[in-house]
């Protein structure tokens, strides 16, 4: 169960949450590359205990909030480039069980991919914005074993 330096272990998966800079936001596409480098991926938060323990760490973060502040987003594993409407995870799974605000997913303009935000309310925390857009974002990977 280790992680690498900056990376937090929760539920047996490593997490890189870029909230340390304020400076550092970036594309969904950009955002995934960088977790790609680093061994991982965009974080896929397909179980309702690893969603409800990101929201904590979001908000314990930035503030829980009663609506969304749509500049205060983390990209995760979720868009639905390939059909639209068809939210798949990174794994390639389809989503199951959404934790998306009122309204949304909306694809407004033309919105594939989807962040979560801080919320008082964790069950409506997720909005669908452009990937282009430039949000904070979560990586996850797997543990390496000591050596
Ligand atoms: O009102 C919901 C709406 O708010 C914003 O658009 C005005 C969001 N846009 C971005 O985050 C870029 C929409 O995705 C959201 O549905
Ligand atoms: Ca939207």
């Amino acid at each position: 169960r280790h992680c690498l330096p900056g990376w937090t272990f929760l539920n047996s998966v490593c997490y890189y949450f870029a909230f340390s800079d304020d400076f550092s936001s970036k594309s969904w596409h950009e955002a995934r590359e960088f977790c790609k480098f680093l061994g991982g991926d965009l974080a896929v938060t397909d179980r309702r205990e690893k969603h409800l323990a990101l929201i904590d760490l979001i908000n314990k973060y930035q503030g829980p909030a009663g609506s969304i502040d749509h500049r205060r987003g983390f990209w995760i594993g979720l868009t639905d480039v390939e059909e639209e409407g068809t939210w798949k995870w990174l794994d390639g799974t389809r989503l199951t069980e959404g934790y998306w605000d009122n309204g949304e997913p909306n694809n407004q303009g033309n919105e594939d991919c989807a962040a979560m935000y801080p919320r008082n309310n964790p069950f409506q925390a997720w909005n669908d914005a452009p990937c282009r857009h430039e949000l904070k974002w979560i990586c996850q990977r797997t543990p390496t074993s000591a050596s």
